[in-house]
């Protein structure tokens, strides 16, 4: 499907500052930072939204931290291939659709596109793809398809699920025990009490159509795919397998970075489905995890509608460790509303050499994305106190909180060069 418009593309001048260091994230299956090797384009896949409710700072967290991945890639010389679905079938959203009255279709196209303007306005860059679910029907349906040729997919009542035994490295992912799985599992979407698995983990890849839901006629029978095998289909076909990251949520290490993992691989023998998982922390609100379905959500949509800069938003959510779970408050944003009008004046003002600044500023992003780290930096170049401005700072200054932080200081820099008084 459309994605959204490309923000403005600027990488920092080489020929002043070289390229940014390599990206070190830490991965959740070695539980260690490692350093990513991209050969040829960096691949990146994260999980994209259910579009049943509207983008909440959380969900936008999780998009700006991998915008940050994209960007550093893109500053240390990579091209960068990045793939995200959109799961537009899915139970949550038929069960919102119902209780709204409203299509499902219509619903997920609505909320989607509310997305795709929350992601324009906070500058993400966008995926290359933006893959649906239901238009990518027939590439998971073909993916099941060699699962069952191969014996891994078997049938409960009309419903097929996957043999997670048959990966024999299932588990490494989240490095979780199997009790604690079977917890995960029963709560985020799982039915491990189903009579008739054969194990309890096993996950559903097809289920047969229901009365009053919508079906696909397919090789498998009429009905709509399982949410995991969707991401292991998407994710494998426009990427390859072995690819450089698999992002999301931290709600997603189990079970569902686990079983795309394990679908892929039992598809793709001798192959790994990503070569790193790295993951937001969960962003709350009101003391709980910020969910669709707890209702406590802050949305960016309504932020915008008040009247927040966008760029405002953005720096809020770039002052905390994408790893940290953390809560929203109006404190944060106004914190950053504050940073974001103390860069401007300095930008307009002129101040110091940029150079350690913007170097603080790439090597705290390539150290597992340390954005705070990176904000102190501008933070420091911006509060410095100089009897003459130098010459081009702020431009490079500029041009580094655009290209690696993704905020825009563009309006704020004088008509002259090397910014002196506005
Ligand atoms: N469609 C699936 C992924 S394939 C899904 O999880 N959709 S979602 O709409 O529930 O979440 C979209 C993304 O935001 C996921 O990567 C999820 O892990 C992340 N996310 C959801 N809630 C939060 C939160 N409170 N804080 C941070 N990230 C979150
Ligand atoms: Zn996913």
């Amino acid at each position: 499907m459309r994605s959204w418009a490309v923000p403005p593309l600027t990488t920092t001048a080489r020929d002043e500052v070289g390229r940014a260091p390599a990206l070190a994230l830490y991965d959740a299956r070695t539980g260690r930072l490692e350093e990513t090797r991209p050969n040829g384009p960096a691949r990146l896949y994260v999980c994209g939204i259910t579009p049943y409710d509207a983008t909440h700072l959380g969900h936008a967290a999780t998009y700006v931290a991998f915008d940050l991945v994209v960007r550093a890639w893109r500053e240390a010389g990579h091209d960068v291939r990045y793939v995200q679905n959109v799961t537009d079938i899915d139970d949550p959203l038929l069960e919102r659709a119902s209780a709204i009255g409203e299509s499902w279709s219509a619903l997920a196209e609505r909320e989607t596109q509310l997305f795709r303007d929350d992601m324009e306005a906070l500058s993400v860059i966008p995926p290359d793809v933006f893959a649906g679910a239901v238009e990518s029907i027939p590439v998971i349906v073909e993916l099941i398809a060699r699962l069952r040729h191969r014996g891994v997919v078997y049938d409960v009542d009309g419903d097929l699920y996957f043999d997670v035994t048959s990966d024999p490295t299932f588990g490494q992912v989240s490095g979780l025990a199997r009790e604690p799985m079977l917890a995960l599992f029963g709560d985020r979407g799982g039915d491990p009490d189903r009579p008739g698995k054969r194990d309890p983990l096993d996950c559903l890849v097809w289920q047969q159509q229901r009365d009053g839901e919508p079906g696909w006629d397919t090789e498998l029978g009429t009905g709509r795919p399982g949410w995991h095998v969707e991401c292991a289909a998407i994710a494998s076909h426009h990427l390859g397998t072995d690819f450089d990251l698999q992002g999301g949520g931290s709600d997603l290490v189990f079970p569902h970075h686990e079983m795309t993992a394990a679908e892929s691989q039992v598809a793709n023998p001798g192959t790994v489905f990503a070569r790193a998982y790295a993951h937001q922390g969960m962003v709350g609100y009101a003391g709980q995890k910020m969910s669709k379905s707890l209702g406590n959500l802050v949305l960016a949509s309504k932020l915008r509608a008040d009247g927040v800069d966008p760029r405002a938003i953005r720096l809020a959510l770039l002052a905390r460790h994408y790893r940290e779970e953390w809560e929203w408050d109006d404190e944060t944003l106004e914190v950053a509303t504050s940073r974001l009008a103390a860069w401007s004046d300095a930008v307009r003002r002129g101040g110091p050499d940029a150079r350690k600044a913007v170097a603080t500023v790439r090597a705290a992003l390539a150290a597992d994305l340390d954005a705070p780290a990176a904000l102190a930096a501008i933070d420091a170049w911006a509060s410095e106190v100089v009897g003459e401005p130098v010459d081009g700072a702020p431009e490079l200054i500029v041009a580094t909180v655009e290209a690696s932080l993704g905020v825009s200081l563009q309006t704020h820099l004088s008509g002259s060069s090397g910014g002196g008084a506005a």
